[in-house]
Parts: structure tokens; sequence; C-alpha cells
């Protein structure tokens, strides 16, 4: 579906006259009637040139009547992403487009009317996939503590969708919304471990404009309680913060986090009150080099949680073991290379039903396919192994694109 897109005539004059310092009288708007699409409305025309008898809509429709395939121009004036179908009733396969809100005078023209059916949505992907990625994940055979956060024993995610809406998905391959709106204030989610004591999974954020880290608690069914504030300020001078199980064995969570300035790693460990006691250094520098960490839980079988890290400069991925004195061993190489065309790495706990931690991964632009490159938004998991390590790579959904974030 090829489609052209034009800005209003007086907006362009406007932009002309801005580079040159000339005056103008006034300039009328032409002849296209964009403009007299209303606020709040999706309004087509039957010409190319936003000319004539106008059309609009501001509900979903699943058959146009006598506007279908008849809708050469149009302007999207609502808040929401119009979703364009070719056929009837919404069906995506036969092709689509998606228009972002446009600004009064623009419109975008087809050579060819292909419009049968509008929906509007929030976020781009809902127009052919549900506003929350594919997931699915197998009972453990014990109880982890790690990654499930509704006590079922499969492994969960949480999805930031690009909405900054909050999403549940609890290894079924439904979804539960579990935060309406705000999130994408959020710069930072990470999951892991039970801050609070009730050994419910809890999640932990950082509010970008402030520096703030909140302590969302988990409620045991996949939900979030109010906000605590874990953290006062000066959250924004940490990098790569991750929730990362009990390292300093005393039952509670803790957190690490890289400082910018100086590349050291900090562990925070949790303490009662749903705090965090003072900061203990485990890392004297080069954490810079370093751009992801996943704490992935007990992936040794020492009952000491484990790091991953990802190495910048060589797209490495290794394995930091905890060690019972509450430090991290000698490092060992989980994956040679390519590990950079990942744009998220999510440490889900067991979601093989094995009992051993598992690694979820969500591809970037940069991976690369049978040869070509650009496979953004794929589902990628890894198989926990004695050791640490992890079995090859699983290519396990293809439509985890146009989301925000996971923990
Ligand atoms: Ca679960
Ligand atoms: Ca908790
Ligand atoms: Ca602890
Ligand atoms: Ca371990």
């Amino acid at each position: 579906m090829r489609k052209r897109f034009n800005r209003g005539i007086a907006a362009l004059v406007g932009l002309t006259l801005a580079g040159t310092a000339l005056t103008v009288t006034t300039a009328a708007p032409a002849a296209a009637s964009s403009y007299d699409c209303p606020s709040g409305y999706f309004c087509g025309w039957a010409s190319e040139s936003a000319t004539g008898s106008m059309w609009k809509t501001n509900k979903n429709l699943a058959d146009l009547g006598s506007w279908d395939n008849k809708i050469h121009s149009y302007v999207n004036r609502t808040q929401s992403i119009a979703c364009m179908y070719e056929d009837k009733n919404y069906v995506p396969w036969g092709g689509y487009s998606a228009q972002e809100p446009n600004t009064p005078g623009e419109w975008a023209s087809y050579p060819v009317a292909t419009t049968s059916s509008i929906k509007f949505v929030r976020t781009e992907r809902e127009c052919s996939q549900p506003a929350y990625p594919s997931w699915y994940s197998e009972p453990s055979p014990t109880a982890a503590g790690f990654g499930d956060m509704n006590g079922d024993r499969r492994a969960d995610v949480l999805t930031r969708d690009l909405a900054g809406r909050l999403w549940f998905t609890p290894g079924d391959d439904t979804g539960r919304l579990i935060g309406s709106g705000g999130w994408n204030a959020m710069n930072t989610l990470t999951r892991h471990g039970d801050f609070t004591g009730d050994r419910r999974e809890d999640l932990v954020a950082r509010e970008k404009a402030t520096g703030k880290l909140w302590l969302y608690p988990g409620t045991g069914t996949g939900s979030l309680g109010s906000r605590r504030l874990l953290g006062a300020s000066g959250w924004n001078s940490m990098n790569h913060i991750t929730a990362y199980g009990d390292l300093t064995g005393d039952g509670r969570s803790d957190l690490i986090a890289v400082q910018k300035s100086t590349g050291a790693l900090w562990l925070y460990p949790g303490a009662s009150g749903s705090r965090l006691g003072a900061r203990k250094l485990i890392g004297s520098g080069g954490w810079n080099g370093m751009n992801a960490l996943a704490g992935m839980g007990d992936v040794t079988g020492d009952g000491r949680p484990d790091l991953y890290a990802r190495e910048k400069a060589t797209g490495k991925l290794w394995l930091y073991p905890g060690t019972s004195t509450a430090r991290l061993g000698a490092r060992k190489l989980v994956g040679s290379g390519g590990w950079n065309s990942m744009e998220h790495l999510i440490a889900v706990g067991d979601f093989s039903g094995d009992g051993r931690p598992d690694l979820a991964a969500v591809t970037n632009e940069n991976l690369v396919i049978d040869g070509y490159q650009g496979h953004p938004g794929w589902l990628v998991t890894y198989r926990g192994r004695a050791g640490g390590t992890l079995y090859g790579a699983q290519r396990t959904h293809g439509e985890w694109w146009g989301l925000g974030d996971f923990a």
C-alpha cells in the first residue's frame, strides 16, 4: 500500500517565510479542506487532494459502507493511531497501514483507494496483534521464588507498551493490564525477588525526571500494590539497576547497579522495612564496558544468585557467579559473540520447567537471519544448562515488536 504524505499549503508557506523574513498578508489554505476535519475525528475524501465532500468517523468501523474503497486522501485528527485495513472487519492479513495523529492541515493520499475498515488503537502493534506479547512457560517443579509473580510456578513477564501501559503475561499466551498508564515516566524496570518480606515478587522502577527509585510490591496475583519510595534521589547517576535476588544470604533480595562516572559495581542490600541498606562495592571498575546486566537467579546450582553481563565491545555474554561472601567470582564465558543483536535481555526464571533458570531476549535490527540483517522484535529463548551456561538459541516468537520494555 503506497501512500504519499502532504502538508497543508498554509503550513508550507509559514515555513518558507520563517526562513526569508518576509511578511505575509493572508495565506488562504488553498482548496484543501483538510482543515475542516474536526479535532477528534478521522476524515476522508474521495479525491487525492483532501477536497470535495468529507467523510468522518470517531469510532471503529468494520465496514465503511458506501465509502468502501473510496478514500483517496485522509487525515487523522484523533488522539489514537488509526489502523486502515484493506479488508473489512479489521482483518490485518490483507494489508493495512497505521496513521499516527496528524496536525491540522496535514493529509495523506493514495492513488488507489483500498480502505475497507478502520480501527483506533493506542499502539501500532494493536493493528494486527494484542497490545501485549505472546508468552508461554512451563510450570517449574519447585517454587523458585524468582520470575513467578502469581505463585503458579510459571515464569511471568511484565511488559511496558509504547503508550506507557504495563501488562502481566502469566505464561499461557494471555495478558492482563496491571498499569493503565504513566509507566513511560520510568526509565528502568527491574524485577526479581522480594523486597517487602512477604515472599511475593516485587517490581523496582526508576523515575526518569527525579532519579527516584520506587518499589511496587507484588500482590501475589500478578498485580502491583501501592508504590513505596526505595531511593529518594540520585539514581540517575547509576546504570543497569538490576534486581538481583539475595546475594548477601540474609533472605532479602538485593539490588546491584553500575555507577556511570566510575564504572564501579555496587551492591545495595535489601533491608527490613522495604528499604535498602548501606551499599557495598563489589566491582571496583570496568563495568561501564558492559551494556546489559541480567540477574539470572541461581544458574550454577550452589544456592547463590548469579549474574549475566554483556560486553559491549565484543558482544560476549559472561557469567559472574555469586559467592558465599556476597561477591562475584571469576567470570565464565556463556556466549562467544553476537549478543549485541539483543535489545533486551529478560531474566525470567525457569520457563522450560526443569527447575533451572532460563534466559529470554528480544532482538534489535542487528539480528542476522539466513544472511540478512534486520529482524527486530523476535523473542529468542535460551534454556539454562548445568554449570550456568545456556543451550542454543530458539527463535520462539516473531511478534515481540513495537513494545517498550520488559521485566
Ligand atoms: Ca507465574
Ligand atoms: Ca514482596
Ligand atoms: Ca540480601
Ligand atoms: Ca549460583
